[in-house]
């Protein structure tokens, strides 16, 4: 009895010194690992230490000017899709002109990417990927925020909006009744898929077929490059539908936002799928592209990257737009998570995930787009269980 009590006793003293010892991430250079083996390839993704003080950044967006709107690429007619074609173009033509030490360049942003999401720098006694837990969320948005203000910067253009590849869009459940763009954004989007242009990056043959539907169940597939054909489309289409309706229905918040990372765990302990559940999804299409998207410590050097990213941002708000208790944590260890990323100057500044909950406090909001079949229920000719616009 006496011995049980003593094991109840250090079992509580330890729950409580959990308690007391937590603590929100704060990522920092200093103590990176300089070379990592990850996804079975070696990396060097250490970012170059601060020159100048850090500076703490919160948006600044001036709400007495219009919001701008991340429209679907499928949304957009020919013209417009040429003009944001060639501003793209333009902002990369630009980007890779740049000294080498710029940290604007693809290259460099990637680096934040290689080193927070590689198990490369320090988390007060562990190991931080970003990719584990709940930090993944927040640290993309805020990776595609800074991403768009420095192709804002380089193109002297404040209102340049990054629009988003709408992968996960079959056009199946188009409601005619709708004033929102019902097409089907799930196959590579053509303004990235250009031979001769700057946004082009050598891919899975996938990326090539302009009429294949994306995968979203790539994670059962062990080397995608390596497998034939992919499925017949009608069983790629119906999987695709109960992947989204699964990852945007989970059983709770927590599972949508992953496990709690906190300063002190260790990456190399979460499995992956604590990372949200989304992921699956969000890792298919980044097989399915395959070539530098495939591999995490390049994949934001395709252009593509961003509008996939992008969409993983809308998917995020609307999950939050589909019930009232739809909610980030509110731990202060998610809320004062703090990161580092390169502003529209080539500054190291820091930011919290706090700031990033709400996109339009950022200064944009997501067009309204129709058609998917997940929002129905995976049944599609049951009631529809996320009305994406009112009707
Ligand atoms: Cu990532």
């Amino acid at each position: 009895m006496a011995q049980c009590s003593g094991l109840l006793l250090s079992l509580l003293l330890l729950a409580l010194l959990s308690v007391i010892s937590s603590a929100p991430v704060k990522v920092r250079f200093e103590g990176c690992r300089p070379e990592v083996s990850y996804m079975g390839r070696t990396w060097h993704c250490c970012p170059p230490l601060p020159k100048k003080p850090i500076r703490e950044f919160k948006p600044d967006f001036d709400s007495s000017k219009p919001l701008r709107v991340r429209r679907a690429l499928q949304c957009l007619d020919e013209e417009e899709a040429a003009v944001y074609k060639e501003k793209l173009e333009k902002a990369y033509t630009l980007l890779a002109a740049l000294p080498k030490d710029d940290l604007r360049t693809m290259e460099n942003q990637a680096i934040l990417h290689c080193a927070a999401g590689t198990s490369s720098l320090q988390n007060a006694g562990g190991l931080l990927n970003i990719h584990a837990g709940w930090l993944s969320k927040p640290w993309h948005r805020w990776f595609v925020y800074f991403h768009e203000r420095i192709l804002q910067s380089v193109l002297r253009d404040p209102t340049f909006t990054l629009h988003y590849w709408n992968w996960d869009n079959d056009g199946a459940a188009a409601d005619v009744r709708s004033k929102a763009c019902s097409k089907a954004g799930n196959k590579f989007p053509a303004v990235y898929a250009d031979p001769s242009s700057p946004l082009y990056r050598s891919r899975s043959w996938r990326a090539s077929v302009s009429s294949l539907p994306v995968d979203l169940n790539l994670m059962r597939v062990k080397n995608p490059t390596a497998e034939g054909p992919q499925l017949s489309d009608d069983v790629v289409l119906a999987t695709n539908c109960k992947v989204m309706h699964d990852g945007m229905n989970p059983a709770t918040n927590e599972v949508f936002y992953g496990k709690p990372f906190r300063a002190g765990d260790n990456s190399m302990t979460f499995r992956g799928d604590e990372s949200g559940s989304m992921e699956p999804a969000h890792a298919s299409i980044h097989r399915w592209v395959h070539g530098d998207m495939f591999w995490v410590p390049i994949s934001s050097t395709d252009p593509v990257f961003w509008a996939h990213h992008a969409n993983v941002e809308r998917l995020w708000n609307s999950w939050e737009q589909m019930g009232p208790n739809r909610v980030p944590p509110e731990d202060s260890d998610f809320l004062d998570a703090e990161f580092l990323f390169y502003d529209e100057n080539g500054d190291v500044v820091s930011v919290k995930v706090r700031d990033v909950l709400d996109t339009q406090a950022l200064g944009y909001v997501d067009e309204e787009v129709e058609g998917a079949s997940w929002t129905y229920s995976v049944d599609t000719s049951a009631q529809k269980i996320f009305p994406v616009t009112a009707q």
